[in-house]
């Protein structure tokens, strides 16, 4: 195999080079010191696009949500990402995530980019992986970049929010709204969707999330509800009119900026804690890591002197 022309993928990257996009992808997935490499010549480049992040349960419509935006952006001419991130799928680019993604309509259009992720191990290092996309995109020129995951725990759910506007979709007649948004969803959106509003409890779900809006005491601005149908295209123009005024306000008031400060800084923790875990666990063979084990199961060692010994090892 050739070595990788890092400067050479970036350039073509920046010129929106479709195929290079794709690579540029697979290098930033798979190959931590390539990733470094191509980041650092793309970044300087980046910062442009508005990041979207689309999150809520499963089956709620999100990628058929994107699907529409993705049509209502093209309509204004801009180039349009697409990231769908799967963490619960150990499988990449197969089936499940093709018909998880339902965006076969674009499948043509060369101003349009899809990719899908699995995770393959840490949710930690998914995110920063995701981060790295983004910036593949942002780079080659993308005006809007959509990350779509589940909302179904803290990690999926962070990395959705680690976006510039972030909408987050119900569905009426589900009965677990409620618990659906105290697992954290509550304080990341900046719109809500009520989608499939062609089911009954459309109205409900909508008065029930206003009701719990006005219980927030905030200072922030309350999140506008939108509802759609996303099969039926209902909807779709006052949701891409919600996204734009909420990015707008963002601008206006410093939140966005402010925003994207604390995603830096939480971009460069994700980074840390993955060279540091690979670096500590990389130093120890796992026949020794089984040594250890034995060790503290016979109780000649306890578990933190354990830890310590094996960090202070990897960290030598
Ligand atoms: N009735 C109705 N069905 C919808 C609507 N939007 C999406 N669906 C259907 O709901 C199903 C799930 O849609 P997806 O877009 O894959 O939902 P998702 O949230 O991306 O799903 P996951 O990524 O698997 O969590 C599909 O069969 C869609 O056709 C809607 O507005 N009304
Ligand atoms: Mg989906």
């Amino acid at each position: 195999v050739a070595p990788l022309d890092v400067a050479g993928l970036a350039g073509r990257v920046r010129a929106g080079d479709a195929k290079a996009v794709a690579r540029a992808m697979t290098v930033v997935e798979d190959d931590a010191a390539a990733a470094a490499a191509l980041i650092a010549l793309l970044h300087p480049h980046t910062g442009r696009a508005d990041v979207v992040g689309v999150t809520g349960p499963p089956g709620a419509g999100k990628s058929t949500l994107v699907d529409r935006l993705t049509a209502r952006v093209r309509q204004d001419g801009k180039g349009v990402g697409v990231v769908a991130v799967d963490p619960t799928s150990p499988w990449s680019g197969g089936a499940i995530l093709g018909d998880r993604i339902r965006m076969q309509g674009h499948a043509t259009d060369a101003g349009v980019f899809i990719r899908s992720m699995a995770s393959r191990g840490q949710l930690g290092g998914l995110a920063a992986a995701t981060g790295h996309v983004v910036s593949v995109l942002d780079a080659s020129g993308k005006d809007v970049v959509f990350v779509e995951t589940v909302g179904v725990g803290q990690g999926e759910v962070e990395i959705a929010s680690a976006a510039d506007v972030t909408l987050v979709v119900l569905v009426p007649g589900q009965g677990d709204e409620v618990q659906t948004l105290k697992a954290g969803l509550l304080e990341i959106a900046d719109v809500f969707v009520v989608n499939k509003s062609d089911r009954d409890g459309a109205e409900r779900l909508e008065a029930e999330l206003q009701s719990m809006l006005a219980l927030v005491p905030s200072s922030s601005p309350v999140p506008p509800i939108v509802r759609t149908t996303a099969t039926r295209e209902e909807g779709i123009d006052a949701l891409w009119s919600a996204i734009l005024s909420v990015r707008e306000r963002g601008v206006a008031s410093g939140e966005r900026a402010r925003r994207r400060r604390d995603q830096t800084r939480r971009r460069i923790e994700l980074l840390v804690t993955d060279a540091l875990r690979a670096r500590v666990w990389g130093a120890l063979p796992a026949a020794e890591v089984e040594r250890v084990v034995e060790q503290v199961l016979g109780r000649a060692l306890d578990p933190a002197s354990a830890a310590d010994a094996i960090v202070k090892r990897g960290l030598a």
